[in-house]
């Protein structure tokens, strides 16, 4: 089966989503109330609460016949396996390897890739080591004190947001820091406040080709040369991560400090390879391990478990049921723990960088919409702010809350009422406010009938929103690492169900190319007339405004 629309339980589905669209969950919860137990699971630490959701008993079945007429157990299996899934690429998809434990080899083209795999990490967690033990020392024997990842997109998100998220098991004469723009004021605010005798750089480049990341390697070195003043002790504050050696040789990195990645990892997943080297050197290697462990349990999780039982198949299936039959545009992403601030935005790009595709895996256009715009923001700063129109807008914007049930210091004023948020949001979004408890309200605050009956259509709230929760213990390494592979997998069954190569990015790749035209038009200078006249019009004006200097 190829074409989802055309599989006989996309047709029940059909039916099953006529049948529920008018019931609603408040109803559903009151008629039943085994309803959380058997629509939650637990992994580790974690609970997943999907029982807010517009679903029962023959909606997943239902779900579940799709996965399987789609085939998802043997792609699964296929991925696992290291086949060239990515077939656009000729590519396996292996980052699974990168966090696995246990002897078994990873056979890609016939050959074992764990030893390089766990080479490389062992290479990666000495550094890591020489740094925060003060043993790696710059160009004027002093220790290095801060860290620069120059890098973007897949060679960015993911470190800056592990980083983030695992601060508290940060050390504090140590900063790393992330500069991902072209835009001069990124790099020009972060260097103001270090010192080059104590910096070391990463340039974080899959392809060492990156516009972005290679304008700001020149700037970061012109910095280093300006006042460490000599090419030979460059080694002591650069150091790269790259699948494209030969090119990092040649840009004066020194072969020792050059951090390999594979064909087989994509940019969007690979926090967990030398592109985690920012990471590793932030919460240092045995919580970097532990992250991976976390990780490496998810997937055995996602390898293993039932599609009944699996959470990442759950959460992707939920989503395939918003998406394709309710038409929702838009997923949510919601944490309420302060560390995960970057994790909408990693997922932003791990979710619509995979599957916002629009051309299946047999080369004809997708007979249905394939992924949802993500957006997302901390759960509290989103209350004051967006989540109006998740409570009463006229779109169904089904959401993810992520939630600690302790935190670090655990201050009880703080983390009560914050908790207290997250249970009160999910459930009015899924209770909603009917008239007649508007009208009570109304009255008990002393209202007249008139006030009432103008005021009333505003304060009644639909509810019936869909959301999940999950719910942890603590924002540890393993629990962050379980985390991002589940919705890693999530992302991948989706790409199954759709159809879709979630592995390609042919879209990025075109932003590489078109930008390098226009530059080289700029650096000559001249009026241009060979595009359309808008762009036209738009390059001729900055030629013509900018100043001599810029
Ligand atoms: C990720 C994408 C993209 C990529 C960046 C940086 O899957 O391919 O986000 O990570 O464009 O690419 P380099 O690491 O090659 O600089």
């Amino acid at each position: 089966m190829t074409k989802p629309t055309r599989s006989p339980s996309w047709k029940s589905l059909q039916k099953e989503y006529e049948r529920i669209q008018p019931l609603h969950m408040r109803d559903m919860f009151a008629a039943d109330p085994g309803r959380f137990d058997r629509f939650s699971l637990k992994l580790n630490d974690i609970l997943f609460d999907y029982s807010k959701n517009r679903i029962d008993e023959p909606v997943m079945r239902g779900l579940f016949d799709l996965a399987r007429d789609m085939d998802l157990e043997g792609w699964r299996e296929r991925m696992f396996g290291g086949e060239h899934i990515n077939h656009t690429e000729h590519r396996a998809v292996l980052h699974t390897a990168l966090r696995k434990f246990g002897d078994e080899p990873v056979m890609v083209n016939g050959m074992d890739v764990m030893p390089e795999v766990r080479s490389e990490l062992a290479r990666v967690k000495k550094l890591a080591d020489d740094i925060r033990g003060r043993r790696w020392r710059g160009a004027t024997n002093q220790p290095i004190t801060d860290v620069v990842n120059l890098g973007i997109g897949g060679s960015h998100l993911g470190p800056q947001m592990a980083v983030e998220a695992l601060r508290p098991y940060t050390i504090h004469d140590l900063k790393v820091h992330f500069v991902n723009n072209i835009d001069e004021n990124h790099i020009t605010s972060t260097l103001e406040r270090l010192s080059p005798e104590t910096t070391l750089f990463i340039i974080a480049s899959k392809s060492f080709t990156t516009q972005d990341t290679m304008v700001n390697a020149d700037t970061a070195r012109e910095w280093l040369l300006a006042r460490i003043g000599s090419e030979s002790q460059l080694a002591k504050h650069m150091v790269a991560v790259t699948s494209n050696t030969e090119a990092a040789v040649a840009y004066g990195v020194a072969r020792e400090n050059i951090f390999k990645m594979w064909d087989w990892v994509g940019g969007r997943y690979s926090m967990w390879s030398a592109i985690g080297l920012a990471t590793v050197i932030a919460i240092g290697p045995e919580h970097f391990e532990d992250m991976l462990r976390g990780a490496w349990e998810a997937d055995q999780h996602f390898r293993e478990a039932p599609l009944e039982q699996n959470i990442p198949v759950i959460m992707a299936l939920l989503g395939v049921w918003y998406n394709n039959f309710f038409g929702a545009e838009a997923h949510a992403i919601l944490p309420y723990d302060q560390n995960l601030h970057r994790f909408p935005a990693y997922l932003q790009q791990a979710d619509m960088e995979s599957n916002g595709k629009g051309v299946d895996r047999d080369g004809k256009p997708v007979e249905c919409q394939t992924g949802p715009v993500i957006f997302g923001e901390i759960g509290i700063a989103g209350q004051h702010a967006f989540y109006q129109l998740l409570h009463q807008g006229t779109k169904l914007v089904p959401a993810d809350m992520l939630a600690a049930v302790t935190n670090y210091q655990c201050i009880a004023r703080h983390h009560r009422a914050l908790m207290s948020n997250v249970l009160a949001q999910s459930e009015a979004l899924m209770m909603g406010k009917t008239a007649e408890q508007a009208h009570q309200e109304l009255t008990a605050a002393g209202m007249s009938e008139d006030e009432i009956a103008s005021l009333l259509p505003y304060k009644v709230f639909p509810g019936n929103r869909p959301t999940n929760t999950f719910m942890f213990f603590t924002l540890d390494p393993r629990t962050l690492g379980t985390l991002v592979a589940l919705y890693e997998h999530k992302i991948f069954v989706q790409g199954v169900i759709w159809n879709i190569n979630s592995f390609d990015q042919w879209g990025v790749e075109l932003g590489k190319v078109l930008a390098k035209n226009i530059l080289g038009e700029i650096n000559e200078g001249k009026p241009v007339a060979g595009h359309d006249a808008s762009t036209n019009g738009l390059v001729n004006y900055y030629l013509g405004s900018r100043p001599r200097s810029s």
